[in-house]
């Protein structure tokens, strides 16, 4: 039996400093012509949100976004259904996760994350240069960091020990020591070059199988070297290539073997020549949806 899936695509980029990834899934999702068996759909919120700047916070406005995303998450997951969000930037993850989090309490099972990408996004608004809430998601699914979904104090919490970190290369000392203080598993991009990222990415996986843990992924596209991956809010080179996260990827079944799988920070109008858009779509077409019948496409 094929797992059904849906698309929640997150448009949302007031947590970044560049806010074009708002246009991110739709450029993306309208790409994908298998409607016949996906129920394709842009998250119904997203555009009546978007450009409430004048009158309303952006932490407001990402707080209501993130509420209304995570009750979308757990409509699909409650109904068996594996959500699969497309950002947006990355403050989109917290209603994404704690959407996860709180469905799989109902079910006495927790949740461990990878979360692949070049920074840590683990600063809370203080010790954060840039004030970006794209840069803070994990610190607050932990947690801390800015209350950017409602009821945030009394939601259970993303467990560090469930949590790690691939592909890191970019952050600042404050986060790293956050998360060396939460003993988080952090795999730098060093190590993942010289372990090869597939070796990492399945050691990864199966340790947190073996916890008896859901496990779900969230991947950032400035993971990716800016040479493979242009179109991102944040580029930082010396990133994984193409080539290494699809094999790497292609040990999962991204649609079996996850409880959800995010992809965030696609920004197309900083895309060249569609090599993002490329990837994305080698992600979903080649790994996601290999089990379905793509003939009729
Ligand atoms: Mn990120």
């Amino acid at each position: 039996m094929k797992k059904p899936l849906h698309f929640l695509g997150a448009c949302m980029g007031l947590g970044a400093q560049i806010q074009t990834t708002e246009k991110g899934p739709y450029c993306l999702l309208k790409s994908l012509e298998f409607v016949d068996f996906v129920d394709l759909c842009q998250h119904p919120v997203s555009h009546s949100l978007l450009h409430t700047k004048e009158n309303s916070s952006v932490k407001e406005t990402l707080r209501n976004f993130n509420t209304e995303l995570s009750q979308k998450v757990l409509f699909y997951l409650k109904h068996n259904i594996m959500p699969i969000v497309i950002g947006g930037d990355h403050s989109v993850a917290i209603g994404t996760w704690f959407a996860n989090i709180e469905h799989l309490n109902t079910l006495s099972k927790k949740l461990g994350l990878i979360w692949i990408d070049a920074h840590m996004d683990a600063h809370t608004f203080d010790t954060s240069p840039s004030k970006a809430y794209h840069g803070m998601p994990l610190a607050s699914l932990l947690g801390y960091g800015p209350a950017l979904i409602e009821r945030h104090d009394s939601l259970q919490k993303l467990l560090p020990e469930n949590l790690i970190l691939i592909a890191t290369r970019s952050y600042e000392k404050e986060e790293e020591k956050f998360l060396k203080d939460h003993n988080v598993r952090v795999h730098y991009m060093q190590e993942v070059t010289k372990e090869g990222f597939a070796n990492v990415l399945l050691n990864a996986f199966n340790d947190l199988k073996k916890k008896d843990l859901e496990v779900g992924i969230s991947f950032d596209f400035d993971a990716i070297d800016p040479s493979h991956a242009p179109g991102v809010g944040s580029q930082e080179y010396k990133g994984l290539c193409k080539k290494e996260l699809l094999e790497g990827f292609a040990q999962i079944d991204l649609l079996q073997d996850l409880v959800c799988l995010e992809l965030v920070e696609y920004n197309p109008i900083l895309d060249e020549n569609n090599k993002t858009k490329n990837l994305a779509l080698d992600i979903l077409n080649k790994l996601l949806l290999r089990e379905h019948d793509l003939s009729r496409r």
